[in-house]
């Protein structure tokens, strides 16, 4: 297939307007975003998207899980779509960039397309998946995962959040349920462009990551129960004090993950303590914690340590415990040839880069399962993501686009 000429590249000052516009949707505290699933900002967020895209001359779908598709017609409409994008929800405290640069960086190619006035062979479909960050709603990647038949639309329906408001409720509250059947759409290719979230790029000053692999996640959530009790009057030998036995079991988390020391990585990210009154000891406890690694087998192992100490601790302590697995999904290994137009793309456009494997779990990890998928990589400022503070250059942001481009334009194939 024919690849772009060298010099063509994306606008990247609009990018980074459209970013900037987008970010003053649900912002955060302290100079991030708080846009979180199924709210009325993220209904905001996509609203804007879909304008933006409809002046762009896309036509826009919508699925039962307010997956968005946003359509540039190709010369040949039999052929399969070239897919590009990612999410536009974030965390509570997340950041302008994280999911936000893919999806805008996918408007982004159409965008230059119509500037150029380029035609491709296959359509291009510029994306957003709905509810990636599973923090309102785990696990993530929620939508993506119903796309690519990993979870049911009825089970995904059913999460409910910490109010007890169901998915699907919420998502006909903010009015984007659409009609189309979820995953009958098929991709000829899926590309993703992300920030890296993590510190490699920036101190090896690569411009781009080209993303070969997807580490692994587990998700384990964890109820102790102890018994509450008033903490000035219950002497130290009665107490039943789950907030301790949660603790003691984090500590053997950190044991566990540095035990497989230098890919695998543990922590409990979740944790509500009840009653959390400051005169009670805490009678229950729920948290979940977060492994990951490269290797399937270091994170089965993980998960097995993780249930033996926990259950030497409690037992030890005199209380109860209840595992339940609420996320997951094994290493993933992206396709050798999208790879390779990312690859290449890199080299073509002059470029630094290396090959790297995502820490972070990303809606291409599930859709790589139904179509021939790769990310794009740009670095971020300390590595530093779910965090207000999160932050990347224009330049970081452009390359990451310009590379983004290349993949998907040569993959779409240009018609002369
Ligand atoms: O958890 C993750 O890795 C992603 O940010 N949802
Ligand atoms: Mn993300
Ligand atoms: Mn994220």
């Amino acid at each position: 297939m024919a690849a772009p000429a060298q010099n063509l590249r994306i606008n990247g000052d609009r990018l980074w307007d459209s970013l900037m516009e987008m970010a003053k949707i649900g912002p955060g505290v302290a100079g991030g975003n708080n846009r979180q699933t199924l709210t009325d900002e993220d209904g905001e967020g996509r609203a804007l998207f879909q304008k933006w895209c409809e002046d762009a001359g896309c036509t826009m779908g919508l699925d039962q899980m307010g997956n968005m598709f946003a359509r540039r017609e190709g010369t040949d409409p039999e052929a399969l779509p070239v897919y590009v994008g990612s999410h536009l929800d974030t965390q509570p405290t997340g950041g302008k960039y994280d999911g936000v640069l893919g999806v805008l960086g996918g408007l982004e190619v159409l965008r230059t397309l119509n500037d150029l006035g380029i035609k491709t062979k296959h359509p291009i479909v510029a994306t957003n998946w709905t509810n990636e960050e599973g923090t309102r709603y785990a696990p993530a990647m929620l939508s993506s995962g119903v796309f690519a038949g990993v979870h049911t639309q009825d089970w995904a329906y059913d999460r409910e959040d910490a109010e007890g408001k169901k998915f699907g409720d919420e998502l006909q509250r903010i009015g984007w349920r659409g009609d189309e059947e979820v995953g009958a759409r098929k991709m000829h290719a899926f590309f993703e462009l992300h920030i890296e979230q993590g510190p490699i790029l920036e101190a090896e000053g690569k411009d781009i990551g080209v993303v070969t692999h997807g580490q692994g996640l587990s998700w384990t959530q964890v109820t102790v129960t102890g018994k509450d009790a008033h903490t000035g009057s219950t002497p130290m030998p009665m107490r039943k004090n789950a907030g301790l036995a949660m603790a003691r079991i984090l500590e053997k988390v950190d044991e566990i993950a540095w035990s497989n020391a230098p890919h695998a990585v543990g922590a409990a990210g979740h944790i509500d303590v009840y009653p959390n009154s400051r005169n009670v000891i805490p009678g229950k406890v729920v948290f979940t914690v977060d492994f990951r690694s490269p290797d399937l087998d270091v994170i089965t192992d993980m998960e097995n340590r993780l249930r033996v100490a926990a259950q030497e601790i409690i037992d030890e302590m005199g209380l109860q415990i209840e595992f339940e697995k609420v996320g997951g999904f094994d290493p993933v290994k992206f396709d050798d040839g999208c790879v390779a137009a990312v690859r290449n793309a890199a080299e073509r456009l002059g470029y630094s880069h290396r090959d790297i494997i995502s820490g972070a779990g990303h809606d291409a990890c599930w859709i790589n399962r139904v179509a021939p998928t790769a990310m794009v990589m740009c670095p971020c400022v300390d590595g530093l993501s779910h965090n207000e503070a999160e932050d990347i250059s224009k330049e970081w942001a452009a390359a990451g686009a310009d590379v983004l481009f290349h993949a998907v334009v040569e993959t779409a194939e240009i018609v002369e």
